[in-house]
């Protein structure tokens, strides 16, 4: 068995962790007894910069928690938060009560209290666990990666947990909330050979004041051993509380394997990855030459060029690490219909329930209503679900703003992206989709725990601001 090479945020900086072997640990236990705390943390992820954030365990992310596959997980969690708080197990398919949607599958849990989490962690692969109490404590700190092991995997020399997080400017985030933050539009635009930022301001937008991975921005953090004919596989989260994340790694391309967390039916090469909040790709590639490379988020924003993790052959850790220009121009970007192929019809069965038709709307200064279908949470619509039913969502976005849509406790496929069906539908829990006019479909079966189970933006703006519906199981 190889040796797995893990990071994991250890007081605000990177540390890499050896994790044993999947076999071993399964072996050694068919329950894994975990205790989280959240508590308040004064978090300093690069120099003279200081946040009052929250965190798992002392740490921003909290800890990378994993498991074999058929494993159970008891996650014994309490809070010393004076918010409310919960814990969503984002991309898992488990037991309604365990979803941790506070207000809708259990009570918050306030100041004081503990909550029980116990349920088998799966499907395999790339998940991730974050704060799901609408009181924006995930954007203070509160999130962190989840490993479910895949036997199937293949293997590789090392492995990478990355995460891409951002600390908010606390006051524009409030702005926002509002419709009235300055802050502008830092989605990245590749024109020729420069990136821009939209000057127009949007009022949703957060500004932020540092962008980090695992922990820190660079050159802060720790660096990551590779050697030459290396396979690295990466496992990368975009845990932004509403940024879409560009990332690039020096010299190499991606291979990307799997799409939140669920295999690709195709793999795909890239030179850029696109992460929409919430998102998860497992990526891998090889180690041609020897040298130091960065590995960091492409953006408008010049913060983001410090959003970055200095990868190094053997002798080159203080050698000067290539890097990238901030443009996408020219490059292969990742997309779904990329990953997906195109050309192919989806038609629903015979016999199948009309398909869910959900406008998202709302944005505009000094409008802090973002909509589905109209209205806003809990007005919005209710989907009501049969137990085995096929089950389809239509979505149009009519603002001008991307929404990365989310489902929980289910995993469904999305057929078609912008009016063009995937040949290759993806196995997701969420999918961006596309400001002014953008269309995305998901077919799903109701085959989960019944109960109550939200479908929300995971821009944290938007959710708050009401874009958020659910699938309720009838009987
Ligand atoms: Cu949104």
């Amino acid at each position: 068995m190889k040796r797995h090479d893990f990071v994991r945020a250890a007081a605000g900086t990177l540390a890499v962790v050896s994790v044993p072997g999947v076999t071993q640990r399964a072996l050694a236990s068919d329950v894994v007894d975990v205790t989280l705390r959240a508590a308040p943390l004064r978090f300093s992820p690069g120099a003279g910069l200081h946040f009052s954030g929250l965190a798992y365990n002392g740490t921003i992310p909290g800890p990378l928690l994993r498991v074999a596959h058929g494993q159970r997980i008891r996650v014994r969690y309490t809070s010393d938060v004076g918010v409310p708080t919960s814990i969503h197990w984002h991309g898992m398919l488990l037991p309604n009560a365990m979803d941790g949607a506070a207000g809708i599958t259990q009570p918050a849990v306030p100041f004081g209290g503990e909550y029980l989490y116990d349920f088998v962690p799966g499907p395999p692969g790339t998940r991730w666990y974050h704060d799901h109490a609408f009181s924006l404590a995930s954007a203070r700190g509160l999130f962190g990666m989840f490993v479910v092991e895949d036997p199937n995997d293949e293997p590789a020399d090392r492995e990478f947990a990355l995460i891409f997080h951002d600390v908010p400017k606390w006051s524009s985030l409030v702005a926002a909330q509002r419709g009235v933050s300055n802050a502008p539009m830092t989605d990245p635009i590749a024109s020729g050979d420069s990136m821009q930022m939209m000057h127009r301001s949007m009022g949703d937008e957060v500004d932020y004041v540092a962008h980090c991975i695992n922990g820190a921005s660079y050159p802060r953090g720790k660096t990551l051993a590779i050697r030459s004919g290396d396979r690295v596989r990466l496992r990368i989260l975009n845990a932004s509380p509403t940024q879409t994340r560009y990332v690039r790694l020096a010299g190499h391309q991606f291979v990307v394997t799997h799409a939140d967390g669920n295999p690709l039916a195709q793999t795909t090469t890239v030179d850029v990855l696109r992460i929409g909040a919430g998102e998860r790709y497992d990526a891998y590639f090889e180690v041609r030459k020897p040298g130091a490379f960065l590995l960091q988020g492409i953006s408008g924003d010049p913060l983001e060029s410090q959003q970055a993790v200095l990868l190094y052959t053997e002798g080159m850790e203080h050698a000067p690490p290539r890097s990238e220009p901030q443009t996408l121009g020219g490059l292969r970007v990742f997309s779904y219909e990329a990953a997906g192929g195109v050309g192919a019809q989806t038609k629903s069965p015979i016999g199948a329930p009309p398909p869910y038709d959900l406008a998202l709307g709302g944005g505009g200064w000094e409008n802090p209503r973002w909509t589905i279908a109209g209205d806003v949470w809990p007005n919005t619509p209710k989907l009501r679900v049969r137990r085995g039913e096929l089950v389809t969502v239509r979505f149009r976005n009519t603002s001008d703003m991307d929404h990365p849509m989310h489902l929980h406790g289910h995993i469904f496929a999305l057929t078609e992206v912008n009016g063009v069906p995937l040949l290759r539908p993806l196995s997701k829990d969420g999918s961006l989709v596309s400001a002014d006019g953008g269309t995305a479909t998901w077919q799903f079966t109701a085959n989960s725990s019944p109960g109550r189970w939200l479908l929300h933006c995971h821009n944290e703006i938007h959710m708050i601001g009401g874009m958020m519906a659910e699938v309720v199981y009838i009987a």
